[in-house]
């Protein structure tokens, strides 16, 4: 068994203006498959094929150093395929319903949300991710550094925005924050998130 680069949950195109074909050709076709590859690589026979088998790989490797090669492949891995349904076409606007009266209750409104979770996003430096999780109930924005994903750290994503250059760099060069606000404005599917939550 081995895994597999699982399919993008719309064309290369779906995204444009904002996120172009060029981006995710690359993104997806090369930088998430090469994770795969890697990941295959470094487990051999014993790699699995399933979700559950991924997140078992993550959760094992996680802050073990001598696995820090797995951890790295297998969290990338399953953060670029979150990261995929955390867009979708004609995406931003409001959440509804409980994520939203969430959102309210620990932000004060989606505006403030959106300042804080930008902010994040800015101030990982380097390579990361930031987050919209829940943890004990409650919702938090954190960011990760390189391949570290909250599903390590006991915390359930609700969606992620990835701020490695390679995400943004051919649709906004060094443009971090343009690139954040047009997830959150345009491209953020709050579908998805609220969905998460309430699998949570
Ligand atoms: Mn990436």
């Amino acid at each position: 068994m081995s895994f597999e680069l699982p399919d993008l949950p719309y064309s290369q195109d779906a995204l444009e203006p904002h996120i172009t074909a060029n981006t995710l050709s690359f993104h997806h076709g090369k930088h998430h498959q090469a994770y795969v590859t890697n990941l295959n690589n470094l487990l051999g026979d014993t790699a699995g094929s399933s979700q559950e088998d991924l997140e078992a790989v993550i959760k094992d490797s996680a802050g073990n150093a001598d696995k820090a090669g797995i951890f790295n492949n297998a969290a990338q891995v399953w953060n670029h395929t979150f990261y995929w349904k955390s867009m979708k076409a004609g995406g931003g606007g409001e959440p509804s319903g409980d994520l939203a009266d969430k959102i309210n209750a620990t932000w004060g409104s989606l505006d403030k949300f959106k300042e804080e979770f930008k902010a994040a996003g800015i101030g990982q430096f380097g390579s990361g991710w930031a987050w919209l999780v829940v943890e004990g109930g409650d919702l938090k924005i954190v960011k990760t550094l390189n391949a570290d994903t909250p599903i390590a750290h006991g915390q359930t994503p609700l969606m992620t925005c990835d701020v490695w250059e390679h995400a943004y760099y051919l649709d906004f060069q060094n443009r971090r924050p343009d690139y954040l606000q047009t997830f959150l404005d345009s491209l953020v599917n709050w579908d998805f998130a609220a969905e998460n939550l309430a699998n949570a």
